[in-house]
């Protein structure tokens, strides 16, 4: 940590980064690659490949290529955006505070000419955001698109991964930088009879480009996670009738969206040094859990009547500030937590006019431990008369018809089918793309029962494979725009590391894999979360092993992944260049 309490990311460097996109400091470290390139028609080669075109990969592309790296992305979309490109469902938006928040903070030109509007922006917002990034910076050209990635191995012997992709390319790299994304794998539910559905069927995850019209149709929807609770009161605004299938009720926070006035983006500009800063503070050591920074009160310091009198003013407030300016204890004290959820309970009968649906609203798990949910009118929205309620804990859904879904109780007719059923998260997309590590191993053998790796970073076995928002990283509890541009660097200083010692492959070892996975269980364990079935646990997709995949930490966790690398990269195993280099290195360092 710096004297200003901000995190370093590296020991090796610093970075300063120049408009035109370079990352400056680090020419002296470009050396063309003195790799054997294998032989076969692999026609085109590069230091490093990124799957994946959102907000991650493109930072991969811009900050490795800054290095003077030649990098390719592939994303099998049309355009680029990731997440922001798939997720064009109505009332989609940053369920966070966006502005400057939810952006890129490594260019204050970027800070600085791009006029966020709304405190929550929508998600045609964040994507024109993203094109706008992609041209400023003069991405495209190294972006492949409508290219998806079908198959990657590591062959030993010319340390490189192999990539084909679905348009018959063959390519080869050093390093294989996974941007594949943590919330990219929808999760299609085995519903008996769901082929046979004759209507309209879209997943939230995955929404057409074409705009889909509800109006005078009758729209079932299952799922009542984040995705679910923003597009709800939207389809309920036009469509006919909407059916809501409800598995598990959610306390969800009102959003409080608003427009911006331009002088909160001036005196954030004016100050963006403190305001980055801010958002990487340390946690303070004595921290009831580092990713809480909490209201600096202790919730046992209070009476009943000031705890209530906080949650009223939270809740006048909105967004995630319930969480996050809530006492330090929400998320580790049961009896705090309780007393949050009758407070939120409470907010829903006083919403919900009909008393029974009202009962079948009411969440029963412990706030905050799935991932908390903004809404702008989601639980007004049940007081229409154009929508009706099914709790599926009472009556199951039993299979569809041509017609519609079938429960217990009966057969509910439909026009459209929205399946807000959410994603395999966080190891999903990295599980699909299955890449082949040393020897041939898959990933998904190696993942058949726990999802081990180093850092959130790499996985043993699989060298020179890096992932962004892997599992073990903050994901999305942190800031996801800036959490990437953090692990990049890091990677990308790790990389920098081996070209300075002439090492031409890293992994970690498994012992350090463990003993990070009892870190990131350590730090889980203080907390209510792993008592809750959710995505973080992998416990909302039948079969998943279940694995608490997320790093609590928030910041601490960037300054977790410097120390290892100012401690010379402590778990991870170096082998030296096959084209011939240094045999030294930090870390351990393997006989080629
Ligand atoms: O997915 P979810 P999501 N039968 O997994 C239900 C981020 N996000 O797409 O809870 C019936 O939260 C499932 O029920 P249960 C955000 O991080 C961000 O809504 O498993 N129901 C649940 O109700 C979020 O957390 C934004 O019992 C089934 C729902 O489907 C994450 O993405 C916006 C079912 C899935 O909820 C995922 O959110 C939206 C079945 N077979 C999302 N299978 C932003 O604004 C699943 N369900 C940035």
């Amino acid at each position: 940590m710096n004297e200003g309490g901000t995190w370093r990311v590296s020991a090796t460097m610093t970075r300063v980064e120049s408009d035109e996109g370079r990352v400056e400091g680090l020419e002296h470290s470009v050396t063309s690659t003195t790799h054997p390139l294998p032989q076969g028609d692999t026609t085109e080669h590069y230091d490093a490949v990124v799957i994946g075109a959102g907000v991650s990969g493109m930072y991969a592309l811009h900050h490795l290529r800054g290095m003077g790296l030649s990098v390719r992305v592939y994303d099998g979309a049309p355009r680029v955006g990731g997440t922001w490109w798939h997720n064009r469902y109505p009332g989609a938006r940053v369920d966070g505070p966006s502005a400057p928040l939810y952006g890129y903070t490594f260019s204050d030109e970027l800070v600085k000419e791009w006029d966020w509007t709304e405190s929550q922006s929508s998600q045609p917002d964040v994507l024109s955001y993203l094109e706008h990034f992609a041209d400023r910076f003069d991405l495209r050209r190294d972006i492949q698109l409508e290219t998806r990635v079908q198959d990657a191995r590591y062959d030993e012997a010319t340390q490189r991964w192999t990539v084909e992709t679905s348009t018959g390319l063959r390519v080869s790299a050093e390093f294989l930088i996974c941007a594949v994304g943590a919330l990219s794998a929808p999760n299609r539910p085995e519903i008996p009879g769901i082929d046979d559905f004759e209507g309209e069927c879209h997943h939230t995850g995955s929404w057409p480009q074409e705009p889909v019209s509800f109006s005078g149709k009758r729209v079932g929807v299952i799922g009542t996670g984040s995705s679910g609770i923003q597009a709800i009161p939207e389809i309920a605004k036009e469509a006919a009738h909407v059916t809501v299938f409800q598995r598990t009720p959610q306390y969800t926070v009102p959003a409080r969206n608003r427009p911006l006035a331009p002088e909160e983006l001036t005196a954030v500009r004016e100050n963006w040094e403190d305001v980055r800063a801010g958002m990487m503070a340390a946690p303070p050591p004595d921290a009831v859990l580092p990713m809480m920074p909490g209201n600096g009160r202790s919730a046992f310091d209070e009476t009943p009547e000031q705890r209530h009198a906080l949650y009223e003013k939270l809740w006048a407030q909105g967004t995630l500030g319930f969480v996050y300016g809530n006492y330090p204890e929400l998320l580790v004290n049961e009896e705090i937590n309780r007393e949050v959820c009758d407070f939120l309970r409470g907010k829903i009968r006083e919403i919900v006019r009909d008393p029974e649906t009202a009962e079948k609203l009411m969440p029963d798990h412990f706030y905050g431990t799935k991932r908390p949910i903004l809404d702008d009118g989601y639980y007004e929205t049940y007081n229409r008369d154009n929508v009706t309620l099914v709790d599926l804990r009472k009556d199951p859904i039993e299979g569809m018809t041509r017609e519609g879904v079938r429960t217990a109780t009966g057969e509910h007719a439909i026009d459209m089918l929205v399946l807000a059923t959410g994603f395999d998260a966080i190891t999903g997309s990295m599980l699909r793309l299955d890449p082949k590590g040393r020897g041939g191993v898959s990933l998904r053998e190696k993942w058949k029962s726990h999802f081990h790796n180093y850092l959130g970073l790499m996985v043993s076995d699989f060298p020179n494979l890096f992932m962004i928002h892997g599992p073990g990283t903050p994901g999305v509890l942190y800031l996801m725009p800036l959490g990437a541009e953090l692990e990049t660097e890091w990677i990308a200083n790790c990389m920098l590391h081996m070209r300075e010692q002439g090492l031409g492959a890293v992994e970690p070892t498994h012992a350090a894999e463990l003993a990070w996975d009892r870190e990131v269980n350590a730090l889980a364990d203080r907390t209510l979360f792993p008592r809750t079935d959710s995505w973080y646990t992998g416990a909302n997709i039948p079969g998943k092993p279940r694995h608490f995949s997320v790093h609590l930490g928030g910041p601490a966790y960037f300054h977790r992944i410097a120390e290892v690398a100012d401690e010379g990269y402590e778990g991870l195993v170096f082998t030296p260049n096959a084209g011939g280099g240094a045999e030294t290195g930090s870390g351990r360092t393997r006989r080629a």
